[in-house]
This record gives structure tokens, sequence and C-alpha cells, in this order.
């Protein structure tokens, strides 16, 4: 199928420039296209994936795709879809971020490809060498003010503020694309929506400085259907880093999706061929509580990001909670699995009361709650429950040899560790 068509079908497209043209030039052969990523946190996250699988679906379509990464813009800050000026992070922060970002794009793409293999820039690398009465005169000239503050990203700011230096920002990624058009015939950049206004800047500086037609395509910002932001967890954003989100958390946030949502998911987030992707949708509509969409859905995002070991791991994890086969889970699983609840540290005590344990790890907030939590049977021990008020802890109990999972009526799990 052509390219265009599938990113129409997956949910992709929000705009585009000249798309008859576009689509024409795309028919002729490979095209060289990038997306760039701004290293403002150690990591990327949820909000990254589309961006990132855009880029790797025209790579499988046969077109040759650059990952940015702005090591130079990180200095300067963006200030599309932003309410406030950015605190600059210093050069060290930046560097730092732009490492790990790289180390985590490389995963994504196709580096070893034979005749469209990935490539991986970091803009620092032309935009530090600028020298400012150049830059002024030869690329500033082709940037109106009118233009300029007509920009959604500018005008937006001004009655808030908006300093020279995040104004100057769309220059910066305009001249990225003309780098990149010169360097390596990068004719099409690819991004949010809320890039629109750089990705337009870019194209028109091609056309002024190089007489050359290039392209522009943004992806749809998500919303989920109950209107709440898409990509946060309870605990906060979606990283795709498995150190600040356990793949099995990762799993967990897919595996909940909602059922107006997960079609729409599956389609953005999975590789998976439309036929499939319609049968798991009539699925959807016939048997919704077997939440197979929700399910296939979980284990290829989490395998496309995480790789197929952390998936298998979540999914035991998520099948050994489901069903309370606690004992099935290694040290590993438990950990990653009981990573993000209230955690409890015991040390030397051989033999602990249940009343005492459930007190001090603040399960239960008294005695006498401890007692009434214990009496009404909303106390599990590793998935059993427990009813005797004057049952005592014992070494066997500890699962991994280290750990009690201890739960407090339906879902608040706590984490009780032996520290030997
Ligand atoms: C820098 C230099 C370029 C081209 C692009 C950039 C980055 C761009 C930006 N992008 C966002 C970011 O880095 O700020 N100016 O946080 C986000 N992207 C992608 C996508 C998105 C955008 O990384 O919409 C979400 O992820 O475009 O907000 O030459």
């Amino acid at each position: 199928m052509d390219v265009l068509d599938d990113l129409a079908f997956r949910g992709y497209i929000f705009q585009m420039t000249d798309e008859d043209k576009l689509r024409r030039r795309l028919a002729e052969g490979q095209m060289t296209l990038y997306c760039g990523f701004d290293p403002t946190a150690d990591s990327l996250h949820a909000g990254s994936l589309v961006p990132i699988m855009g880029l790797r679906r025209f790579q499988d379509a046969g077109h040759k795709p650059i990952a940015l990464v702005g090591g130079g813009t990180g200095l300067i800050g963006d200030p599309s879809g932003k309410a406030e000026e950015r605190q600059l992070n210093s050069l060290e922060v930046v560097q730092a971020y732009t490492e790990s970002q790289r180390v985590q794009l490389e995963k994504y793409l196709d580096f070893e490809a034979v005749h469209n293999s990935a490539l991986m820039v970091s803009n620092h690398t032309w935009l530090s060498e600028l020298r400012t009465i150049e830059f002024l005169r030869d690329v500033g000239k082709h940037f109106s003010m009118g233009y300029m503050l007509g920009k959604e990203s500018v005008s937006s700011r001004l009655s808030t503020g908006i300093s020279f230096t995040e104004f100057s920002y769309m220059v910066l990624q305009a001249y990225d694309f003309m780098e990149l058009n010169r360097e390596y015939g990068c004719e099409l950049q690819v991004g949010g929506s809320d890039q629109w206004g750089n990705i337009t800047a870019g194209i028109e500086l091609c056309r002024r400085m190089l007489n050359k037609t290039v392209y522009g395509l943004t992806f749809p910002l998500l919303e989920k259907s109950d209107g709440t932001k898409f990509g946060k967890t309870e605990t906060g954003t979606l990283w795709l880093d498995p150190e600040k989100t356990s793949p099995y958390q990762f799993y967990q946030f897919w595996v909940n999706a909602a059922d107006r949502d997960v079609v729409k998911f599956l389609k953005l987030f999975t590789f998976l061929s439309r036929e499939r992707i319609e049968a798991l949708e009539r699925e959807v509509e016939a048997r919704p509580e077997k939440r197979e969409a929700q399910r296939v859905l979980a284990e290829e995002v989490t395998t496309f990001i995480h790789g197929a070991d952390a998936r298998a791991r979540a999914v035991h994890i998520s099948e050994a909670l489901f069903y309370g086969n606690l004992q099935d889970l290694n040290e590993q699983e438990i950990a990653e699995g009981f990573s993000d609840v209230p955690s409890y540290a015991l040390n030397g005590a051989d033999e602990v009361g249940l009343i005492d344990l459930l007190v001090d790890a603040r399960i239960s907030s008294s005695r006498r709650q401890a007692r009434e939590d214990i009496g009404t049977g909303a106390i599990y021990i590793n998935g059993q429950r427990c009813t005797d008020m004057a049952h005592i802890l014992e070494p066997s109990e500890r699962l991994a040899g280290k750990y009690l999972v201890m739960r407090r009526g339906k879902r608040r799990y706590f984490l009780v560790r032996w520290s030997v």
C-alpha cells in the first residue's frame, strides 16, 4: 500500500504541504525525511512514539529517515505549544540528555538497512558553528517580522512574554532543514502538529536560499476519549526509559486502554496489518470483556519499545497478579511489578505479627483499624486472604526469599522487603 494511504488509515496525518505533489514525489522513489527531538529530559516519552514510529513506517516503505537530536536547539527552547518561557538548561545537562535520547532512538530505526539505512545527527554540529553577523545577514534577511509574529508559537506568547532567544527558535529549526537538504538531500520534515510553524519556516527558507521544493507533514497530537491527556499514568509521564517507567508499567498502560481508544491505538502504535486490526476491532464489539485487542496492543507496543524478553516478563507479572499466583514470580519480576507501590523495609526480626506489620508499614492506620481490616477480610498476603488476627509472618512465606506482597482491599498494594 502507498505510504501516505497507510499513514492516513492509521490516523497519522494532521496536515501536509501540497499533498498531490508530495504523493507524486514519494511514488517516484526513495525520499529522505527527518524528525527532530529536543533533549529536554533524559528520556523520550509516549509523546515521541508517533513521530518515532512515523519515521519507522516511512523507512519500512523504502524511504530514508534521519533522527535529529536537538543538541543545539535544546540549548534554546522551542516556544511551540508552551505557555511560558522555558528554563535554560546548562550545556552539560543538554549534552547528557542528547546522549541518552540518541541511545534510545537508535533502537527504533534500522541503521543497517542496505539502501535506506537511518541516520542520526545532532544539530549542535552545525548550529554551534554559526557566526552571528553572517547568520543575521544571510539567514535573518529571509524572515520578516510580520511572518514570525504571525506564527502561533510567537503570537500566543506576545501578551505573556517571549524572549528574543525563544523568538529566534524557528529560524534555527528552519536552518536545520536547509542544512539537511544540502548535506543529505532531505526533502521532508515530519513532526507533531505543534511543529507546523517551524516546519513551514524551513520549507520557506529552502525555497528562498536553495531554490528547492521540500515538504512538511504533521501528526495529530493525541487525546484520549475521556478528554484526559494521552501518555500520563497515575505516577506521571509514560517514559520510554525502562528505568523510569518499567516495562510492566508500560505494558499496563496499554492493557488498560479504553474500548473507545483501543482501535485507534492499534492503528497508531502497532505495525499490525489493516486486516488484523479490523479483526480485532470486531472482537472489541463482539466480546469486549475479553480485552483481546488491549492485550495484543500492549504486547505489540511493549515488544517494539522494550524487546521480547521484557514483554514476556510484563505478561508474566500481569498474569500472576491477575490470578493471584504471586509465588510464580522471581525476584526481578516482583521488584518490577511492585516498583510503584509503597514499600516497607524490615530488618532482622525473623518473625513478625500481622497486626504489628500492618501498623508499622502504614498499611492500616491504627491497631484498631488493623484488626478491623483483618476481620472484614480486607487483608491479603501474597494474594491469599488472611483473617487470622494472631497470624505470625514466617520466613517461609517470603517470595523469592525476601518479599511479602501485602494488599488491603481490592487494589492497594504494599511491598514488604527484608534486608538481610
Ligand atoms: C529541533 C530541531 C529540528 C527539528 C525539530 C526539533 C525539535 C522540535 C520540538 N519537538 C518536540 C520535542 O522535542 O520541540 N522543535 O519535545 C516534540 N518532538 C516530537 C514531535 C512532537 C514535538 O520531539 O510533536 C512530539 O514529539 O514533533 O512536540 O530541526
